[in-house]
């Protein structure tokens, strides 16, 4: 029978399990990535499990999330994590030489290989055919250590791309149409893999712009051939080498296929506050904007901006807009000034940022009250902009330049011919911002600034689990909910009892005090529950806050796995309608917790009774063996340590 690219890839790192959709599987990872937001935590996890040096082929850390130096807090971790990787033999990628996706896949990414990341937008690095996952810290210091991932094996979904694109459309319009198709919860434990004759016109990075923003889908991850356009862009970057040809099989079965002509489509936009939102861009022209953001790790790469910088040129950006630019690395930014598109940015008005998240993540730039803010990122979630009333709309890097002229949102076919831009046949290549380990790093000390704090780690499971309902929230609350990130809080991403006082705010800004008030107890939630993001604080800080269970009426694959590693117990409900029986602050009781979570790998449903309203209700908490005994032993770290 023949595979898709992604069952070869998986075929060839099988640890453990068997290739059946919905069973527990475990691959090897051959790289590993992480950035500083979630790398302090993962490498305070990595020296936890203590061991002496990685184990993968590659293992690099990147800052580029927490630029802002307002206060000792980033500079710190910055150093924390030069020291740790040094210590531990992994690449250093230093501030200022890009955002890590971006980075990875111009300069470390190889077809065929696999990536664990401990960020969401990890499968980037599908672009390049390979399979790229991204997952909550320890799962990544796990990796580090070479232990395998593991996962549910996913469903086989297949994209074809057929025909060509019009001019003015983009790939972010190909990704924008396939998440008003499928939805923010449409991939959820599904890989999405791209075929048809429509690729041969998509280069590497318009290809890591759609993989990129599979996460939005909920995917475990998205993937391309790789193929003659994927050799072409590892030729530019001095990378032949890494080239291997990788494709489906002509038989290969796929669980659910769909098709788009994009010769069909049009200029697409994200609509508040949901990037599945989606509407065509002509559809809401001439709405007024206020700011226009581009770069993040989604459309930064050199041939978005030269597009941008050739459509600004010779222009100025309109008087009530401020239009700011980050370049998704080192490399694009060098290329920009050496090619002189950075002068027309400049000339132009734009205000050119450090090559770094930035404004993607608040850090910095948050617009005005009310603003309409447009912007080429992948997610615009409520309050991600460090302005809770601002509305932001995701579009292509080129609805964005237009609009930064015109002041308003504008169909780009209106605006004249679009501009033709080639991938150079060679990228500039200096690799001199990534630090190498040294071979023997016993001299190395490791830095701790007084900003890193002892997280908290979970104990056993108790028999009986009693606790109060803390908070009742709808569908798809995103992990920018459940533990915010800006400018002002991702300091303490190395602090999570200061970090703990900000859970859930964005949704019920009382909910820490109640936590604490009731000594912990459960959250209720809807579907598509913590999507978005890989951090584990999303987990940690409810565990602070003494959260013992999450009954929901489905998950997110990363956080799902967070409240796992952290001891959390994650249920669903059984009848959803069960849903609307419980209120704020009714006591909820598991007894026999331990026996009912050992037995619930084989689908035995668990009973919680509502002291409050008493009734009894019933629950699933969809987790395989190895889960189960994780959450006995109240999570990953015990679990490895333990060895139970
Ligand atoms: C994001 O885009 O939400 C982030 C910030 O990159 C996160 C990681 C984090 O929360 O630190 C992600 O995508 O995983
Ligand atoms: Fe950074 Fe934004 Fe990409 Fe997350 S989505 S990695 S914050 S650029």
């Amino acid at each position: 029978m023949g595979l898709t690219i992604s069952q070869k890839i998986i075929r060839d790192h099988l640890v453990s399990g068997e290739m059946k959709v919905g069973s527990e599987i475990s691959i090897r990872m051959d790289q590993t990535l992480t950035q500083d937001s979630t790398g302090t935590m993962a490498y305070l996890q990595f020296e936890a499990i203590g061991i002496p040096r990685v184990k993968t082929k590659l293992s690099v850390a990147y800052i580029d999330h927490n630029m802002l130096q307002s206060g000792f807090e980033n500079a710190d971790d910055h150093k924390y994590i030069q020291t740790v990787a040094a210590k531990y033999g992994i690449r250093f990628s230093k501030p200022g030489n890009g955002v890590c996706h971006q980075v990875h896949i111009e300069r470390f990414g190889i077809p065929g290989q696999t990536l664990l990341g401990s960020d969401s937008h990890t499968p980037t690095c599908g672009g390049i055919g390979m399979l790229a996952i991204g997952a909550g810290g320890l799962d990544v210091a796990v990796a580090m250590g070479g232990g395998p991932y593991f996962l549910e094996m996913p469903k086989m979904y297949r994209i074809e791309l057929t025909g060509r694109l019009r001019p003015w459309v983009t790939a972010k319009d190909i990704i924008l149409e396939v998440l008003r198709i499928m939805s923010v919860k449409g991939g959820v434990k599904k890989i999405i893999e791209y075929s048809g004759d429509g690729l041969a016109e998509l280069s590497v990075p318009e290809r890591a712009t759609i993989t990129n923003m599979g996460a939005e889908l909920g995917a475990t991850t998205s993937i391309f051939p790789s193929d003659d356009v994927t050799r072409a862009f590892l030729i530019a970057q001095g990378r032949e080498d890494a080239y291997t040809p990788l494709d489906a099989d002509p038989d290969a079965i796929y669980d659910e296929s769909i098709q788009i002509d994009l010769s069909t489509l049009s200029p697409m936009v994200a609509k508040p506050h949901m990037p599945d939102n989606v509407v065509k861009v002509s559809e809401i022209a001439g709405l007024k904007v206020d700011q226009v953001c581009i770069g993040s790790c989604t459309n930064s790469s050199l041939m978005d901006m030269l597009k941008v910088a050739a459509i600004l040129k010779g222009k100025t950006v309109h008087e009530d807009v401020s239009l700011v630019i980050a370049p998704g690395s080192k490399q694009v930014f060098n290329m920009l000034a050496s090619s002189g598109a950075l002068a027309d940015m400049i000339a132009a008005g734009a205000r050119i940022l450090e090559c770094s998240c930035g404004p993607c993540i608040g850090m910095g730039q948050s617009p005005k009250t009310d603003a309409v803010s447009l912007r080429t990122n992948n997610r615009n979630f409520y309050a991600r902009s460090g302005t809770a009333s601002a509305n932001i709309y995701l579009v292509s890097p080129e609805t964005a330049a237009i609009a930064a002229l015109t002041g308003c949102v504008t169909d780009p076919v209106t605006f004249g011919k679009a501009p033709e831009i080639d991938m150079p046949d060679r990228f500039l290549i200096n690799d001199n911002l990534v630090i190498l380990p040294p071979e023997d790093s016993s001299s190395v000390e490791v830095v701790r600034g007084p900003n890193i704090k002892a997280f908290p780690i979970n104990t056993r499971l108790v028999d009986t689990l009693v606790g109060k309902t803390l908070v009742k929230l709808e569908d798809n609350i995103t992990t920018d909910h459940i533990m915010p990130s800006n400018a002002k809080l991702l300091p303490y991403r190395s602090n999570i009892p200061y970090l703990a006082d900000y859970c859930l705010t964005p949704s019920d800004p009382d909910f820490p005090e109640r936590a604490k008030a009731n000594g912990g107890g459960f959250i209720i939630g809807g579907a598509n529950y913590g999507q978005g993001s890989s951090r584990e604080h999303a987990a940690l800080a409810p565990l602070q806050l003494g959260v013992k269970g999450v009954i929901v009426k489905s998950f997110a694959r990363i956080h799902m796995a967070n409240l796992i590693n952290n001891g959390i117990l994650p249920m669903t409900f059984s009848n959803p309608d069960d849903y609307d029986k419980i209120s704020v602050l009714d006591e909820l009781i598991l007894e026999d917790a331990r026996k009912q979570i050992s037995m619930a790998p084989g689908g035995l449903p668990i009973k919680v009774i509502n002291r409050t309203k008493e009734l009894t209700f019933e629950v699933n908490c969809p987790i395989s063996e190895r889960q189960a005994a994780i959450l006995l032993c109240g999570g990953l770290l015990n679990f490895t340590r333990q060895g139970t």
